[in-house]
């Protein structure tokens, strides 16, 4: 029996042990912990782990990039415990009462992403194969530590860990979320806060939905009006924005440090009414349309038997690819209605070649499948099951984003404040309770790369607004693209879930309070 436990008992009589095993004695219970996503699997001992004021963070060897990762623990955790926790480098597994930070001896079990923890009542020891699975797993450190550790601010109270090991690694290479800034702009410092709260949940993209109908949101150095013009506005006639490439490239390094890749999107041939409203050329007709602020979709196309138009392209794609180090550029391809079906399959087949020769993979939503894919272009299925299925059918892989269970601005119910429901009220139990191999019988496991939870803001403008619209279902799609299935359950989640809410709001997040979700409970479960 552990030290904690004697302790304990040493208070004498069945109902002393039972208050202080939930009060004075906690925690002593690893596999209790509240962790989103789910770990594949947890083994208790019973016992705690003091974080002290000597308590210091050794990473192995002399990495920059280890050093980089224990300061980001040390970042998260130093405001609310006050204990000045330093990052230090070691060649050996430090003295007790520290946290150490290293890579093991090739553990393939975990893979590129996942870790192992374990945690003694003398040492913290994080191992992974990866720089990425030991930044999964400080995250992990951070859940079962109080709620209270998210705070900005100093917190009284102790700070324990409870001692057993973690072995953790995704079910999905793939996990991702997509922001809309080209409905409503989102400035540099929104996008950066989701990208820490991605990373808390242990997602690995941001999809960037770059250009729309309503505004272009990156520069474009070859063609500077698409942001000076078409960067104007947004829906509801508000000023837009957009990023500089330097701004894009800040974005893209900072998103890199937290081991997540970002996924530029320039949507084509429809969705194009701001570059035609900035280049009349590319338009069928020669004039230039007006900008647009409402929200309706379909009704643009780019000039698909224009030459310029590919000149057009080529310089978005070249400049994109220029910045974007991850591997996928995305294409759209999207609700093209515009577009004749005979125009639409060799527009998109030549522009897949571009972004080939461009150096990069293709992305698109579920319609191109309609056209000849190339290799290693993945199928996005948001609408048809059908087109998807076309996709594998011609052996691409398919990263799934239903809009039925997967979209973050369809509305939770009828009351709900903001979202659309084109495609069906998303309640918290419902975007949690699928899953992406068996969703649809011909798109199975092997034919899936991940999953991806798109934010559309025709109905979201501010920080808060979208919070309110992907918290807290975007720990559901965290947990459905790292916990494999048969480990995961509603009531189960729901808990936990509720144990989250304190943390969400430590981190100010305005997420909606579902009354699915039981957010007093403080059993665990
Ligand atoms: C559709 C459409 C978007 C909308 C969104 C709203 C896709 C891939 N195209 O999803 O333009 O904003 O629905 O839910």
């Amino acid at each position: 029996m552990t030290q904690t436990k004697l302790k304990c008992l040493a208070f004498g009589g069945l109902f002393l042990t039972v208050i202080f095993s939930q009060m004075a004695c906690k925690p002593t219970d690893l596999s209790k912990e509240n962790m989103i996503p789910k770990p594949v699997s947890v083994v208790s001992e019973g016992g705690e782990f003091n974080l002290t004021d000597q308590t210091d963070i050794y990473v192995q060897g002399e990495s920059a990039e280890l050093k980089q990762i224990g300061q980001y623990l040390a970042d998260k955790l130093n405001p609310s415990t006050g204990k000045g926790l330093e990052v230090k480098t070691t060649d050996k597994a430090p003295e007790q009462g520290n946290i150490y930070l290293s890579l093991s001896e090739n553990d393939s079990e975990l893979g590129d992403e996942g870790y192992q923890l374990k945690i003694t009542d003398k040492l913290v020891s994080l191992t992974a194969n990866k720089p990425a699975g030991l930044f999964h797993g400080i995250q992990t450190i951070r859940q079962i530590l109080p709620a209270k550790v998210e705070m900005a601010s100093a917190q009284k109270g102790s700070w324990k860990l409870a001692t057993g090991t973690i072995r953790d690694y995704p079910v999905y290479g793939y996990r991702g979320a997509m922001l809309d800034v080209a409905r409503h702009f989102f400035g540099v410092d929104d996008v950066k806060n989701y990208i820490d709260q991605l990373a808390y949940y242990k997602m690995n993209v941001l999809h960037l939905h770059l250009s729309d109908d309503q505004g272009w949101r990156i520069e474009i150095k070859s063609w500077p009006n698409l942001t000076a013009h078409g960067g104007k506005t947004e829906v509801g006639g508000g000023e837009g924005g957009f990023y500089t490439q330097e701004q894009y490239s800040d974005i893209v390094k900072y998103a890199q440090d937290r081991y997540i890749n970002i996924i530029p999107e320039i949507d084509m041939p429809g969705h194009t009414n701001a570059a035609l409203a900035s280049y009349p050329e590319l338009n069928e007709n020669g004039k230039a349309t007006e900008l647009y602020t409402g929200t309706e979709v379909g009704f643009s196309t780019l000039a698909t038997h224009k030459e310029v138009t590919y000149k057009f392209i080529d310089d978005v794609i070249r400049e994109l690819a220029a910045l974007t180090p991850g591997e996928y550029l995305h294409i759209g391809g999207d609700e093209s209605h515009a577009t004749k079906i005979e125009d639409y399959i060799p527009f998109m087949n030549r522009v897949q070649d571009m972004v080939i020769a461009h150096g990069k993979k293709v992305l698109a939503w579920d319609e191109i499948a309609l056209a000849t894919l190339k290799p290693n272009t993945v199928v996005q299925y948001w609408a048809k099951a059908e087109n998807a299925t076309k996709g594998v059918a011609q052996g691409a892989k398919v990263l799934m984003s239903p809009a039925k269970n997967a979209y973050l601005d369809m509305q939770y119910d009828s009351t709900s404040t903001y979202g659309l429901h084109w495609a069906a009220y998303i309640e918290v139990d419902k975007g949690y309770n699928w899953d992406p191999a068996t969703l649809v019988p011909e798109i199975k496991k092997e034919n899936i790369i991940g999953i991806e939870a798109p934010l559309w803001s025709e109905t979201v403008g501010a920080r808060q607004e979208a919070e309110y619209l992907i918290f807290p279902r975007l720990l559901g799609y965290a947990e459905i693209g790292w916990t494999p299935a048969e480990l995961r359950n509603w009531d189960n989640y729901k808990v936990r879930l509720a144990n989250h809410g304190e943390r969400m709001k430590a981190m100010n997040i305005a997420f909606f309070p579902s009354k699915l979700v039981p957010w007093n409970t403080t059993a665990k479960k």
